[in-house]
């Protein structure tokens, strides 16, 4: 009988562990693998109040023309040559049909090897709601491991809109 109690008791145990690992009370999280921190270029768009996850996202408007970006050299991110870069990001006009871009600016040695931008107007038509937007550029065959990867929000009518949950990743 003292077999039969301590078995249902370890058991009692195990299964209340078990379950108490895959529920997460956190009520924010958040990571950073260290490898992109000077990388990032105007932070000094963040700003707390409308954003897509938490409190802070990248705002312009008439004072900023540039939001939230990178711009990495090649060789600090890989040993290979990348072919594409994607940017996926939300983002949230306060007008219709935003005429904005994410920019793709592959410079070397001052050099600029192909700029492209990505226009927001097709996809965000609707004001004051987020949408997703997914960026992909073709990068130009003759970078090399020092081409900086310049990759950022542009604003050129200063409009005021958000940028949240921004990633980047090259292929
Ligand atoms: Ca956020």
């Amino acid at each position: 009988m003292k077999k039969y109690i301590l078995f249902i008791f370890t058991c009692v145990i195990l299964f209340g562990c078990g379950k108490k690992e895959e529920t997460s009370n956190a009520l924010f999280s958040t990571s950073n693998n260290m490898d992109a921190a000077n990388f990032w270029m105007n932070i000094n768009t963040i700003t707390k109040g409308t954003a897509h996850t938490g409190y802070y996202a990248s705002k312009l408007d008439t004072l900023f023309q540039f939001g939230i970006g990178l711009n990495p050299k090649v060789k600090d991110l890989t040993d290979k040559t990348p072919k594409k870069v994607t940017v996926k990001c939300w983002v949230y006009s306060t007008t219709p049909n935003l005429e904005a871009s994410i920019v793709c600016d592959p410079i070397i040695n001052g050099e600029k090897l192909g700029w492209k931008n990505f226009d927001f107007k097709p996809v965000i038509k609707k004001a004051n709601e987020w949408t997703e937007v997914i960026a992909t550029f073709d990068l130009p065959k003759n970078i090399t491991p020092d081409t900086e990867l310049g990759v950022y929000i542009w604003n050129p009518n200063k409009l005021m809109f958000f940028v949240d949950d921004f990633e980047f990743s090259i292929e």
